[in-house]
């Protein structure tokens, strides 16, 4: 940052109310924005942090189609539930608004009309693609095709997910429509255009000139778009759910999402700030920040930017964009639609109380630079190996030893030795660090420095073994857990951006009555004669048992998605009667079954196949039955197969399975009770 501002306006990406939030969605912006608010609010500098739900559009209508009910229905049930589960969390909006407010109505529509009053609109009747079957134009999500640019097949009308590229639904190869499936054919309709072209050179000179700090993810998006070269994009739709078009002749015609969306971080702020909101909008001592994800940097680099430059009037625009990158969950990809996600209200409900463990988490493996995995085995070793061994545990072992020398009372520091002078300064070389990097949105790195407070008292503690000193030199001991208690009022300050329910149960604990960002690597937070409270468990040990419920609730959703996908293997070509009645298939009932040693997947069977004797079958299907579980039932197998050695077993014939969707094998049989030697024909 160059210029001191007066005042931070964040903002937040607003959130589709088409279904709950994940931990996607708050890796890449949430739980960034609401650290670099706290921070701000902590270092007494003016902050506000917008949020708010995105109501409209189509990823709305095509829920509630889904569903058999209204539009209205789906918004109200997702925003109650994301702003309820963000407010769980922690997540300190200043207010969480709804582009479905009339605040926002208005707001949108005035913007709108000031645009078109002022020209800045080209009105242009064109071809649309338009769905015969459903009688309706089809824009933005209502259709999909071939990616023009990267040539994804799942591209949809206004955007490519995978590349990011924004497009013209008419740029689709092979347009679908997503609502019937029909091929679109071409409808004249009028529209009106913001002309980016007429932006592009402003908008170049500002991004590329003027925002080379900005990440190189949003730079480098921004600078290809610009390289290609801008086109007047569409900023209304015919569709009937939406802000109205606020001129004649433009019945059932909405404003485009897109167009309408951002502008709710101003109704938003409007709402809130009702007197005051123009200062956070137009006063060039105003530092605008979005937080999005990195498929909303278009959107928020090029568009609204055109958009507030159109306006004029002293917007402004937005000093920086720091977009994530995605995080995948257990190596596959978040997908709503796929329920491939950890939703926010489901981790609350599964692990109350451990909101500071989500947020550290997400936090130390947040994708900053590239796309990162979440897992669930790192999510319990990191609470387990660094909160609870590192964090947890230093400041317990501080109020313990406090409690059992000194009745709890923080004692009065001696001549301070060349160790505790040595930690003082390390906090102040961590401090300055932490302080860096939350400037520059690496919040990775500055959760590294603020646990380093955490790991700087564990050793100083392991160094100066009071419980030792003690004995040969009891006063020395009032300096070391009198710099004990300082090292554990920096963890409250530093840790307060990331860990906001750990910080205050912790400032409670030390008596102290509000913190700031000064105080970080004080020497007398905790003044010596501060009775400090009863130790309290910051954070407990997370067991496997808990780990693997989660772990299951996914391997249960992997199954059904490969059974909701599944598509059968083609049959083979064609065979005449007699060739098939080569193959002696008959029933045999299961007299005993038990694992082939050394042999994961390996099961030895005794057969009664009507003959005196039993006939010994190896199947591979192990891994899907218990062998007991088979006992005493009865099977299909192939009864004059060459036998074969497996294992140096000699199985004489083949139990028939059917091979599932999910890989799973469910063993071929009989639906009543057959005869035991029986010929299947
Ligand atoms: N609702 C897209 C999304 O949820 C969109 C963001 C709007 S920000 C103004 O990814
Ligand atoms: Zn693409």
């Amino acid at each position: 940052m160059t210029k001191e501002y007066k005042r931070t306006l964040i903002t937040t990406a607003l959130p589709y109310t088409n279904g709950p939030v994940h931990i996607g969605h708050l890796a890449g912006v949430y739980v960034p924005a609401d650290i670099y608010a706290r921070y701000l609010r902590l270092a007494g500098r003016p902050v506000t942090m917008i949020g708010g739900s995105d109501e409209h559009g189509v990823p709305i209508t095509l829920k509630a189609r889904k569903e058999g009910v209204t539009p209205q229905d789906i918004v109200d049930r997702y925003h109650a539930l994301i702003k309820e589960s963000f407010e769980g969390l922690g997540i300190s909006f200043d207010i969480y608004s709804r582009t479905t407010s009339k605040t926002h109505h208005e707001t949108a529509s005035e913007f709108f009309r000031h645009l078109y009053d002022k020209g800045e609109f080209i009105e242009k009747t064109s071809e649309q693609l338009y769905d015969p079957e459903a009688g309706q134009f089809l824009a933005d999500r209502y259709v999909t095709g071939e990616c023009p640019h990267c040539h994804n097949q799942g591209a949809y009308g206004d955007q490519c997910e995978a590349c990011g590229t924004s497009l013209n639904a008419t740029d689709l190869i092979n347009p679908k429509s997503t609502i019937t499936g029909a091929t679109p054919v071409l409808k004249e309709t009028k529209h009106w255009y913001l002309p980016l072209d007429k932006w592009e050179p402003t908008l170049r000179e500002w991004i590329l000139e003027g925002h080379k700090e900005w990440k190189t993810n949003v730079y480098g998006q921004c600078k290809s778009w610009l390289d290609m070269g801008l086109q007047p994009r569409a900023v209304s739709r015919d569709l009937s759910w939406g802000v109205p078009v606020p001129v004649e002749g433009a019945d059932g015609k909405v404003l485009y999402v897109w167009f309408d969306a951002p502008i709710g971080y101003i109704s938003n702020t409007k709402e809130l700030l009702p007197e005051s909101w123009e200062t956070w909008w137009k006063d060039p001592e105003t530092r605008v920040i979005n937080f999005i994800g990195k498929d909303n940097i278009v959107f928020h680099c090029i568009v609204f930017p055109a958009m507030l430059m159109a306006y004029g009037d002293g917007f402004q625009l937005p000093d920086n964009v720091p977009a994530n990158e995605f995080l995948n969950l257990e190596g596959d990809k978040i997908s709503t639609s796929r329920n491939w996600a950890v939703w926010l209200h489901e981790y609350l409900a599964d692990f109350p109380g451990k909101q500071d463990v989500l947020r550290y988490v997400l936090t130390a493996n947040a994708p900053e630079t590239k796309d990162n995995d979440f897992t669930w085995r790192d999510f319990q070793a990191r609470n387990n190996n660094e909160l609870v061994a590192i964090l947890g545990n230093f400041v317990n072992r501080v109020i313990v030893l406090t409690h059992k020398y000194y009745e709890g009372k923080v004692p009065a520091p001696g001549a301070f030795e060349e160790i505790d002078n040595a930690a003082f300064a390390e906090m102040e070389d961590l401090k300055k660090s932490l302080t860096e990097n939350l400037e520059t949105f690496h919040f990775r790195e500055a959760l590294k420095d603020a646990m380093g407070f955490a790991r700087l008292g564990n050793k100083y503690l392991q160094e100066c073994e009071p419980w030792k000193t003690i004995k040969t030199d009891p006063e020395r001991v009032h300096t070391i857990l009198y710099t004990c208690a300082q090292i554990c009022a920096s963890i409250a300050v530093a840790m307060e951006p990331f860990m906001p329910f750990m910080s205050e149960r912790l400032v409670k604990m030390l008596g102290l009555e509000k913190i700031s960002w000064d105080m970080l690597a004080g020497k007398d937070l905790v003044p010596a004669g501060t009775t400090l409270g009863q130790a309290e468990l910051l954070f407990e040990k997370i067991d496997d048992a808990a780990i693997e419920a989660q772990i299951n609730r996914l391997e249960t959703i992997k199954k059904e998605n490969a059974i909701a996908a599944f598509k059968p293997e083609d049959t083979l070509p064609e065979i005449k009667l007699d060739e098939f009645a080569k193959v002696d298939l008959r029933v045999g009932t299961v007299v005993s079954c038990e694992a082939v040693p050394k042999a994961k997947k390996l099961l030895k069977f005794e057969i009664n196949d009507g003959t005196p004797k039993l006939r010994t079958i190896v199947s591979g299907i192990a891994q899907h039955y218990n062998p007991e579980d088979l006992v005493g039932k009865q099977v299909i197998f192939i009864a004059n197969l060459a036998p074969a050695k497996i294992r140096g077993v000699e199985s004489q014939g083949m139990i028939l399975s059917a091979l599932n969707a999910d890989g799973s094998l469910t063993v071929a049989g009989p639906t009543a009770k057959a005869t035991p030697g029986a010929k299947v024909c």
